[in-house]
């Protein structure tokens, strides 16, 4: 195994990983992680030259008795009718006062070693009620303490050393700290030394098959004070070395990020992936109606074109159809508006269909495709999380992309020069007809009134006047008609125009509103996961 970091700079990586894991991973979990943080950090400022060691068991399995047996002296009153108190009882040996510790403990009870046996300066022990206790106070009180303390010495007796009670609900979930565990063989006073070696063996083996391989097993007797040498032996080892709480906190913060990493899973891409976020603009646009949209820029350009390039004497009846753009109040927007994006408040709404029943349908399954496709293989929480992302801005995205729609430059103001040079060849023409006309029409009354007619000059015997009339009706119509292949050709481009750009403005509205916030998930599930290894 890789060398540790420093536990101060694993806390705060763990705490980084709980606070971005809060709200994803179960709340249980979380909660856990910040109370034992909370503990770590406690343990952590008080000075590290206290080593608490509590004793715990069952009922009557002699923890009051080693305790008065490690002290060297009746602390403790052992065999007092049970059940005795269900607070703990603290033996302070010598050195620093300790009385901070003990108020953060809640130890009420204590007591101060007045002749400390060697090398146990110190040593906090505690005297704990029995875990297997029939009243609920004194469990509660146990399950508080294994938590807080830097030690464990679990005093179990010859008949009781099995209990499901021990194993199950602490030794077991508690293995992670076997190697500040010591397990005491009470009582082997009652056995004889052949059955006293059989149930050491019995013990030890089950001990090293629920993983307490590290938990040290000593025969003891608080009655004949065998092994009290060997524990304060061990004791004192571990005060002089001041490593204890250490190594419980950092277990500790190293199980803990071990559950947290499991909530956090392993799967999951980086990021959307470009084709989702393709699919989902594409979604978008159609329920923002972005063909319906070029659809009218290509009949407004149509109908506008009839109007400017068509022959005159026609053209205006183009006026009569109404605009499509305008009817969708999608008109060119003024040229400083353009620049910039609009101030919500002053963009009218269009008067496009809003995203209802079909499109709506259309888009909520290619939202929620976004979220499935990053969510596989996600933990239930993290996939909830993104799924509850890609609806951040569910119930304004209509109104997002009908803005979009409404502020997109549909360039219907410019690309049309070459028609008003169109419209300028038009009126000369249809200048050509009226004064032709007019020209025939002063012949005519002349002829009424049997005056001389006005000079004149023919071509193939017909008169110039009826050719400019002829020339100019025909040319009119010739270049409508060439004008309309252009208009056509115009309308189409503009079409296509508008709906890339269009799709380029709802491709902005899909990526903010819907595949930002769901990265954002992932980059903090990634941000956890980094955090998280390196708590470990
Ligand atoms: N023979 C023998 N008896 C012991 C030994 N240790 C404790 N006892 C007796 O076992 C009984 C219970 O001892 P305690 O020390 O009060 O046990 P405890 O675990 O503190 O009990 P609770 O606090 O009530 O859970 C007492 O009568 C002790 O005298 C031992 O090593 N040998
Ligand atoms: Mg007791």
């Amino acid at each position: 195994m890789s060398r540790q970091r420093p536990l101060p700079e694993r806390i705060t990586a763990l705490r980084e990983a709980t606070d971005l894991a809060r709200g994803r991973s179960e709340d249980q979990l979380i909660d856990q992680t910040s109370t034992l943080l909370d503990k770590v950090d406690r343990r952590l400022a008080f000075s590290g030259n206290h080593t608490v060691v509590a004793l715990a068991g069952a009922t009557g399995s002699g923890k009051s008795s080693t305790f008065n047996a490690i002290a060297g002296a009746p602390l403790a009153e052992p065999g007092v009718k049970r059940p005795t108190t269900s607070k703990a009882m603290a033996a302070s040996f010598g050195g620093a006062p300790s009385s901070e510790l003990l108020d953060w403990l809640d130890v009420p009870r204590r007591h101060e070693v007045s002749e400390v046996p060697k090398g146990l300066d110190g040593l906090v022990l505690l005297d704990l009620p029995d875990h297997d206790s029939t009243q609920a106070a004194h469990r509660m009180e146990v399950d508080r303490m294994v938590q807080l303390v830097d030690m464990l010495i679990w005093v179990v007796d010859p008949q009781k050393y099995a209990d499901a009670a021990l194993h199950d609900r602490y030794l077991v979930p508690m293995a992670h700290h076997s190697d500040v565990m010591l397990v005491l063989l009470n009582q082997v006073d009652t056995l004889a030394p052949e059955q006293a070696d059989n149930v050491v063996k019995d013990l030890r083996r089950l001990l090293d098959s629920e993983g307490l391989g590290k938990a040290r097993l000593q025969p003891f007797s608080a009655r004949t004070g065998q092994g009290v040498a060997q524990v304060r032996e061990l004791l004192s080892g571990m005060v002089r070395d001041k490593k204890v709480a250490a190594t419980r906190l950092s277990q500790d913060v190293d199980h803990a990020a071990g559950l947290l990493a499991d909530s956090l899973g392993k799967e999951a891409p980086g990021a959307v992936s470009e084709a989702r976020s393709r699919q989902l603009t594409r979604s978008l646009a159609a329920a923002a109606g972005a063909p319906v949209v070029a659809e009218a820029v290509m009949g407004a350009t149509r109908r506008r074109g009839s109007l400017i390039t068509g022959w005159p004497a026609l053209s205006w009846l183009a006026s009569l159809r109404p605009d499509p753009l305008r009817r969708l109040r999608l008109g060119a927007l003024p040229k400083a508006d353009r620049k910039h994006e609009l101030e919500p408040a002053r963009v009218q709404r269009t008067a496009l269909p809003r995203g209802q029943g079909a499109s709506k349908a259309r888009v909520d399954s290619a939202i929620r495709e976004v979220s499935d496709e990053v969510a596989a293989g996600m933990p239930r929480g993290w996939a909830q999380s993104v799924r509850r992302a890609s609806l951040t801005h569910a119930e304004t995205l209509p109104d997002d992309l009908d803005r979009a729609v409404a502020t997109t430059d549909l360039a219907m103001d410019r690309g049309f020069g070459y028609w008003r040079f169109i419209q300028v060849i038009q009126w000369i023409l249809f200048a050509c007809v009226l004064a032709g006309l007019g020209w025939l029409a002063v012949d005519f009354a002349l002829a009424y009134f049997q005056m001389p007619p006005l000079p004149t000059r023919r071509y193939r015997s017909i008169p110039l006047q009826t050719w400019l009339v002829l020339g100019g009706v025909a040319g009119g119509l010739v270049l409508a008609g060439i004008s309309r292949v252009l208009v056509e050709i115009t309308a189409r481009a503009k079409g296509r125009r508008a709906e890339q750009v269009l799709h380029r403005s709802i491709e902005q509205v899909a990526l903010a509103k819907v595949v930002e916030p769901v990265n954002a998930e992932l980059r903090r599930l990634q941000q956890a996961r980094k955090a998280i290894a390196r708590a470990r």
